[in-house]
């Protein structure tokens, strides 16, 4: 993933059709295309395929089993061409070095979830969460883009890892706010595929992006 504008965008349409028509608009604005089961499930799991010819693909199926079955996931997710995945890390350290072992680090682990229900189970863990995702060998972390204090404590505790936030328009994050916080890239999913242009929203938060840097 090339990291220019730093924006990935949450493609959670439901058909081919949507998928094609956003992407086309905006893949000279965005690093990276997220997939999650919306659209793998409405349009079947070679859309992973399809996409990764576009843009580096992140599946985001939020992996949370025992360590052979988030194994058998991640192998799925990155034969069909995922450039990386994205697990939760309360299942425990083997659950998720099992992903950073099947997908060669290439794994974002999240910590406090973005919407105001993320205060209740992982705000109080995030700091754990972070940790563990630095410990497994993990590539980076997700974190709220909707609380940017969060991002920048987050921080503190993961060093140089890669910090991947949600939560920017629909949610009510700001753009320039996350990526000031210490964000590296930030996940933009109905404030760009739900608008009139996206490709023009999509421009728009690429200039708002460079304002945070
Ligand atoms: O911009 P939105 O709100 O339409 O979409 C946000 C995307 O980010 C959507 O795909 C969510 O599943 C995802 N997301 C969150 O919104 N909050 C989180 O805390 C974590 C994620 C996520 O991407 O986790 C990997």
């Amino acid at each position: 993933m090339q990291k220019k504008n730093r924006i990935i965008l949450a493609l959670d349409v439901t058909s081919r059709a949507d998928a094609m028509r956003v992407v086309e608009a905006v893949k000279g604005y965005v690093d990276a295309i997220k997939i999650n089961w919306p659209l793998v499930l409405a349009t079947g799991p070679d859309i992973i395929r399809e996409m990764s010819r576009i843009k580096d693909v992140i599946c985001d199926f939020k992996i949370a089993d025992i360590p052979n079955t988030n194994k058998l996931i991640v192998e799925q997710a990155m034969s069909r061409g995922a450039s990386a995945v994205i697990c939760h890390g309360f299942t425990g350290d083997d659950s998720v070095k099992a992903c950073v072992d099947a997908a060669k680090g290439q794994v974002f682990v999240v910590t406090e979830m973005s919407h105001p229900g993320g205060k209740q189970f992982t705000a109080p863990v995030a700091d754990k969460l972070a940790a563990l995702a630095k410990s497994a060998g993990a590539r980076g972390i997700v974190a709220p883009a909707t609380r940017p204090e969060r991002i920048a404590a987050l921080r503190k505790i993961i060093g140089a890892l890669e910090i991947i936030s949600p939560g920017v328009g629909a949610q009510g994050g700001k753009a320039s706010d996350a990526i000031r916080a210490g964000a590296d890239y930030i996940i933009v999913g109905r404030a760009i595929y739900d608008a009139p242009d996206p490709g023009g929203a999509a421009k728009a938060l690429a200039d708002e992006v460079k304002e945070g840097l």
